[in-house]
Parts: C-alpha cells; sequence; structure tokens
C-alpha cells in the first residue's frame, strides 16, 4: 500500500512538473504613455510577461490549431504593462516570421478574428469572474472584443474607449492596447487578472493557438495577478542651453583715421627707435653675461 501511494505521488510529482500552473505575478506601474506602437520608456520600468515561460506553458506549445499547425517554436511574445486612472495598457512585441496578411476584406466577413496572426487578451477587472477579451491583427485591420461570450466589434468597441496602434516589421508585429477601466474604479494596491494569446496563422491557413484563455479557467486563479503600483517618473531631459555668442553692438564713433604714407621724419624716428632697441638688448646681454 505504502508503495502504491508514493508512485501516486511521485506521478503526481512527475504532471506538475510537466504542466507547470503557475502564472508570474507582478505589480504594473501608473504611467499614460503613448498609444502608437511603439514602446514607451516607462514599459520597461513596468511588469514584463513572457506568452509561453511566464504563464506556465511549455515553449511553443499550442491548445488549438487547424490544419498542418505552424512551426511550434517559431514565435513568441512579450507582453508590458501600464495604467491610469481611466486606462489599462498592454504593449506586446510579437515574433512571427510568417507574417501572412488575410486582408481587411476577409477579416470584416468573419465572426471572429482568430484566424489571422493576432493578439488577444484576456482580463477580469475586480472580484467578479467576468472576462473581457481584446484583440487586434498584425496588419492592423480593426479590432474584437468579447464580454463573457458577447462578440463585441470594433464599431462599438471604440466609443468605449478601447483602442489599439499596431507597427508591422518583417518578423514580427508590435501592438499597443488601450482598455478602458474607470467603470472598475480601480485604484493603487488592486489586482486584476491577466492572460495572453497568440493566434500565429501562415499563407496557406494552417493556424497555431497558443497561451492561456480566461473563460476556459473557471476563474482567475491560473491567470497572471497584476497589481496596480506607483506611478512611475520618467526624468525630462533638460533642455540644452546653446549660449549665443555675444555680438558687439555697432557704436557710431568718429570715422576711421585717413591712411597717410609715412613722412621722411616718422622714417627716421622709426630708424631711430630700432637702433635704441637693438642697444639694448646687447646691454642686456652684456649685463647678463657679466653675471
Ligand atoms: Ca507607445
Ligand atoms: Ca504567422
Amino acid at each position: 500500500m505504502k508503495k502504491i501511494i508514493t508512485l501516486l505521488l511521485i506521478f503526481t510529482l512527475a504532471i506538475l512538473m510537466a504542466f507547470p500552473a503557475f502564472a508570474t505575478n507582478g505589480t504594473i506601474g501608473k504611467y499614460t504613455p503613448v498609444l502608437d506602437g511603439e514602446k514607451d520608456e516607462a514599459y520597461d520600468q513596468s511588469l514584463k510577461l513572457n506568452l509561453f515561460t511566464d504563464q506556465g506553458i511549455p515553449v511553443g506549445e499550442f491548445f488549438h490549431s487547424e490544419g498542418s499547425a505552424p512551426d511550434k517554436n517559431n514565435i513568441d511574445a512579450n507582453a508590458w504593462f501600464l495604467y491610469d486612472d481611466q486606462f489599462v495598457y498592454v504593449f506586446v512585441d510579437v515574433a512571427d516570421p510568417d507574417l501572412f496578411d488575410i486582408g481587411k476584406a476577409t477579416f470584416d466577413s468573419r465572426p471572429n478574428n482568430y484566424q489571422s496572426d493576432s493578439v488577444e487578451l484576456w482580463f477580469v477587472f475586480g472580484d467578479a469572474f467576468s472576462y473581457i477579451k481584446f484583440s487586434a491583427v498584425a496588419f492592423g485591420h480593426g479590432m474584437f472584443g468579447d464580454q463573457d461570450g458577447s462578440a463585441v466589434a470594433a464599431d462599438v468597441l471604440k466609443p468605449l474607449g478601447f483602442d489599439t496602434a499596431v507597427k508591422t516589421g518583417t518578423a514580427g508585429y508590435a501592438v499597443e492596447f488601450k482598455i478602458p477601466t474607470a467603470q472598475y474604479g480601480l485604484k493603487a494596491g488592486d489586482t486584476i487578472y491577466f492572460t495572453l494569446q497568440l493566434n500565429n496563422m501562415d499563407k496557406d491557413g494552417n493556424l497555431a493557438v497558443s497561451g492561456k484563455q480566461l473563460q476556459n479557467m473557471g476563474g482567475a486563479d491560473n491567470a497572471s495577478a497584476l497589481t496596480l503600483g506607483a506611478p512611475i517618473i520618467i526624468a525630462v531631459p533638460e533642455p540644452e542651453i546653446i549660449e549665443e555668442e555675444e555680438v558687439p553692438a555697432e557704436v557710431e564713433g568718429p570715422a576711421a583715421p585717413t591712411v597717410t604714407p609715412p613722412s621722411p621724419a616718422t622714417g627716421d624716428i622709426t630708424v631711430l627707435f630700432g637702433i635704441i632697441s637693438l642697444i639694448s638688448a646687447g646691454g642686456l646681454l652684456t649685463f647678463k653675461k657679466k653675471r
């Protein structure tokens, strides 16, 4: 019996080690970034979360695939967070070497946008389990939302304050998200819950979905707990003061003296001074020698 219990314990431990349930928890800083698809300096002073490692997922693992899913190990994503009194901001930098544009017409015609290279954010604000999904496509065709299973399109999301900015590169893309939170009355010290999901598609329509979704968890236990922290202060460099060279003001003075050729007398005086100088120098030399 003891042997069976020991074996069961080892088995359970092995399962736990193979599928770690941890998620990275941390504090996010208060700062209002510029929504432009560029990572503001303040993000680097806040929490960073990796799609796989910080969510307890084996690297390259995906939980949903369609067709022959793209290479497991060729995608990755990191997310950074900020918040202010009105919004939560997330900057997601995605490595996706087979970027494929499904086109705006296809995006608009689909009931859900996960069949595209895109980022999905999942949030729980406050204590009651009520999730918000908010996503954006690598090529900036639009955004998509979902609250507790009810799909919300971009034309509804935008007036509510949801917004995104996308920058597309050759081997990846970056999305900056803005999620309105004023209705939850969040303040420093409060905790929100988050998971990150990445949809990776190739040109043949094969799809791999990696990360975590909150609606399948039955709670926020497996999400990352993000505590709202202190303001981030970014030092603004002092503007360089360039001292202008002082230009002397033009003073009206007497007219420039007229140059006249030296008179013979003046010439004589010059020669005389020259002779005196030579004699003096000679005298000095003599004086020095005597010493
Ligand atoms: Ca920015
Ligand atoms: Ca892709």
